[in-house]
């Protein structure tokens, strides 16, 4: 399992000091990664990040949002998906939405962070398959589900930079979608470190 550390400047984060601080600049890798505030129903990009839970089949937060905007016609592809493990993810269309997909990921309630980066790392398994090109993500688990925010900020950030380091040329765009300054703070902190600019 992640453990935590804690570092001089007070930030808690997830990854040992060797691989946190083994992150060098690299423009064509933050080129691709943006922090956007707002409503991640807005986006018109080819795909937006649910996060939802196991029956797929809406909620409140986010998840209860993206249904409302997408129509009922989501909820009725949603039925055939089966559900969803927390961890996994699947793909359906946007509906009503401006996004072409919703790859729906169901975070972990009891804050285990090893079930979070599976969040991502399968949200991208599926991103490669469909040849996705431009993506956002919410702050998975981090609202009802309850995950700490600067834990589960600095795994989004550490999977998806290690992911970039392989696939960058995979993909156009990757936003981050945070919904309150307080969020966006603590995500232009960290995004800092692993985007660090040249
Ligand atoms: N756009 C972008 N981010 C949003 C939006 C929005 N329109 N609305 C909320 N957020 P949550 P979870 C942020 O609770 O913790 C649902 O009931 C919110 O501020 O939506 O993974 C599901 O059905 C927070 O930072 O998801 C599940 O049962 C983030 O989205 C359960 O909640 C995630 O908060 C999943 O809980």
């Amino acid at each position: 399992s992640i453990e935590v550390y804690h570092n001089p400047a007070g930030i808690d984060f997830d990854v040992s000091l060797d691989s946190f601080f083994g992150y060098t600049p690299n423009n064509a890798i933050n080129k691709r990664v943006s922090l956007y505030t707002g409503d991640i129903r807005c986006l018109e990009i080819d795909t937006i990040v649910n996060a939802a839970n196991e029956s797929l089949l809406g909620g409140g937060g986010v998840d209860g949002a993206i249904h409302k905007a997408a129509g009922k016609s989501l909820k009725k592809e949603c039925e055939l998906l089966g559900g969803c493990r927390p961890g996994y993810a699947k793909i359906s269309g946007g509906h009503r939405l401006p996004a072409k997909y919703v790859i729906h990921t169901v975070g972990p309630r009891n804050k285990d962070g090893e079930i979070l980066k599976s969040c991502y790392t399968n949200v991208f398994s599926l991103v490669r398959e469909k040849n996705i090109k431009t993506i956002a993500f919410p702050c998975i688990a981090t609202g009802v589900f309850g995950f700490p925010i600067e834990e589960a900020t600095n795994i989004a950030l550490k999977t998806t930079r290690d992911w970039l380091e392989d696939h960058h040329e995979e993909v156009e765009r990757i936003i981050f979608c945070v919904f309150n300054e307080d969020t966006k703070k603590i995500y232009a902190k960290l995004m800092k470190l692993y985007f660090p600019a040249p």
